[in-house]
């Protein structure tokens, strides 16, 4: 039986992406910072589809947890085939010059260092086992730049460009490398980006249809599911109405 390892499987796209890999007859190592909600995850992936599901709380800003956690898995879940580094999230909305450090550096140390640690803590067991494929969920944000969002576009720029460079490195092995960029999914990504703020997250999916996670996680397994000699680099996947980071049509 395979093995998917997801980040941020609590909420949004790591949980449809969990849902996606159950229903495949994977099983799962889940992670999260909020162990009830993972757990709530975890419970119904079991429940619906008789998934193994084991649970890792610890937050990928802890390099030394997230390590540890990793080293520390027990023998029968080491071997793993898909890691899909999806905890990720964006805070504020301001100009670049006018910005919060504190959200700056959270963005920073979640989105670039902690995908970098959990790169680090299992692609090598990858390279051992002669196998599995690492996908990233990057963002439309890492093409170009939009307003009072530079901060965030640049740890997206930075998880494509560490995607490129993971890819060139694994060239002479049969690992693969992808990195999914959705453009509007409506999760819990907003809120977050809000500080809590439920009725200006509201409005950022008014007069458009955006993506569910459901629809990354269709795309997260079409790179998945490709024969092994089929490489998914990139996909970019946005609502219809959807043209860039910056150009959405509402009505
Ligand atoms: P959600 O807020 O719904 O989910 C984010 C997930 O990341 C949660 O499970 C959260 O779990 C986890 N997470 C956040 N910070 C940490 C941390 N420090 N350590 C461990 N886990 C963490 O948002 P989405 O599902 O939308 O976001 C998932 C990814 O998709 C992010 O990388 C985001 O940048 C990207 N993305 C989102 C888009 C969108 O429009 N929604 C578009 C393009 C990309 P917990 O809080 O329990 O730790
Ligand atoms: C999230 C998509 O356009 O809200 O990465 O930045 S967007």
């Amino acid at each position: 039986m395979k093995t998917a390892f997801i980040t941020g499987a609590s909420s949004g796209i790591g949980e449809a992406c969990a849902r996606k890999f159950a229903e495949n007859g994977y099983r799962l190592i889940l992670t999260a910072r909020r162990a009830d909600k993972l757990h709530e995850a975890a419970e119904e992936l079991k429940h619906k589809f008789g998934t193994e599901v084991l649970e890792l709380v610890f937050d990928v800003r802890n390099r030394e947890e997230a390590l540890k956690a990793v080293e520390t898995l027990p023998a029968e879940w080491r071997e793993i085939d898909v890691q899909v580094n999806n905890a990720g999230l964006a805070l504020g909305l301001e100009k670049e010059h006018e910005g919060d450090f504190a959200d700056w550096e959270t963005m920073i140390d979640t989105n670039i260092k902690g995908l970098l640690t959990m790169t680090r803590a299992i692609v090598p067991m990858m390279v051992k086992q002669g196998k599995g494929h690492i996908i990233n969920i990057g963002s439309v944000a890492g093409d170009a730049a939009y307003a009072n969002g530079a901060v965030y576009c640049a740890t997206k720029a930075a998880v494509k460009v560490l995607g490129d460079g993971l890819r060139i490195d694994l060239a002479d092995t049969p690992l693969r490398v992808t990195t999914i960029k959705p453009g509007l999914v409506e999760t819990n990504f907003s809120v977050v980006r809000f500080h809590g703020d439920k009725q200006r997250a509201d409005n950022v999916y008014k007069g458009i249809k955006p993506l569910s996670g459901a629809d990354v996680a269709d795309c997260v397994w079409f790179a998945a599911s490709a024969p092994e000699h089929v490489q998914v680099a990139e996909i970019l996947v946005l609502a219809t109405h959807q043209a860039s980071g910056s150009v959405v049509f509402r009505s």
